[in-house]
């Protein structure tokens, strides 16, 4: 067994459920994704590998109590395979971006990619890989637009979504109210498993260091979504980016990048869906206590992009999804 395949067996131990352990799309699969029906960045991934039409084995990793796989030991030792000196984020700022945070040792999603022998973490760059090492090469990306997708994939990488997921707004709290109430005390369940983890592991010291990272980073969250302005500017942030949004598509160009629907549209598929799901369509309907102008150009892209059946299969009607009133328009049942 080669050290890659051992960490594969390693992760992949306590993954035993059929269902949640699949193999997408035919031909023999190159790819092996761990990742999370409802999280963001998964979706990303998994939007990026349907677009590419590209065969993967799947392992949807349960991210909610009591499971949380993403703290499992062979997980997250799988995860450090990938960064060869970890710069561990510690902080909080409400995004998840690796540039401006740092590498979180213990979140989706992860790709092996079997045929190059690697392991990638970050949902941006597992999406640059995948759409160079797939035919058609580079079709997400292409060269002549690679500074704008780069551009797009910038902004939603920094726009802070986690902050908006596990937050409230201290004047409205428009997320459905399962998610509000099931984020009571998130932070300090998932701090308790994380702890249990990290005794498991207590005599690896590069996996206790990536514990205790996570305990911290953990805990400055709990601090942040607590902090009312801190919460009212990431809701400010997002109206700010969304009016860049508009302005960018004031040309009624169909994609953000011009007439060639590339990665950075696959990525804002994701984010617009989510702010939607959220409850932040008045992001671009305007009129609200929270944003008062209409964005139409963002409306209408949003509404092209959840059209994507890549994007669909990826993210509307993965199995495990929760549902939210807000979106229901876009469900066929
Ligand atoms: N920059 C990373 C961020 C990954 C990330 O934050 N993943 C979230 C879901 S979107 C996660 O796994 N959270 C679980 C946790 O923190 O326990 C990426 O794009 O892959």
């Amino acid at each position: 067994m080669t050290d890659l395949e051992e960490l594969v067996a390693g992760a992949n131990a306590p993954l035993t459920d059929v269902e949640m352990n699949r193999t997408i799309g035919s031909g023999a699969p190159q790819f092996e994704l761990y990742h999370f029906a409802f999280s963001l960045c998964s979706q990303k991934v998994r939007a990026c590998l349907a677009e590419k039409n590209a065969a993967y084995i799947s392992h949807d990793i349960n991210l909610q109590m009591p499971q949380l796989g993403n703290y499992d030991p062979g997980y997250v030792r799988l995860r450090l395979a990938a960064q060869s000196d970890p710069e561990f984020a510690t902080g909080y700022t409400g995004r998840s971006s690796v540039d401006t945070e740092g590498f979180d040792p213990a979140v989706v999603p992860t790709l092996v990619d079997h045929e190059a022998g690697i392991v990638i973490v970050d949902s941006v760059t597992i999406c640059r890989h995948i759409d160079k090492v797939t035919e058609p090469l580079g079709a997400l990306v292409p060269s002549d637009l690679a500074d704008d997708v780069a551009r797009e994939l910038a902004i939603v990488d920094a726009t802070p979504h986690v902050a908006v997921l596990y937050g409230a707004h201290p004047d409205v709290d428009f997320r459905p109210e399962r998610l509000s109430k099931g984020m009571s005390g998130v932070h300090d369940r998932k701090i308790q498993k994380i702890k249990t983890a990290r005794d498991m592991v207590f005599d690896e010291p590069a996996l206790v260091a990536a514990y205790d990272a996570k305990i911290a980073k953990e805990e400055a969250g709990r601090n942040f979504v607590a902090t009312p302005e801190l919460m009212r500017a990431s809701v400010n942030e997002i109206v700010t980016i969304i009016a860049g949004l508009e302005e960018r598509l004031a040309d009624n160009r169909e994609w953000i990048c011009g007439d060639r629907f590339t990665l950075a549209d696959v990525i804002w598929a994701v984010s617009l869906f989510r702010l939607k799901w959220l409850g932040m369509s008045f992001l671009w309907d305007g009129g609200h206590q929270l944003n008062a102008k209409p964005q139409p150009g963002v409306a209408s892209y949003a509404a092209r992009l959840c059209e994507r059946p890549a994007f669909r299969t990826a993210a509307i009607d993965w199995p495990g999804i929760a549902r939210s009133d807000h979106v229901s328009e876009h469900y066929d049942d």
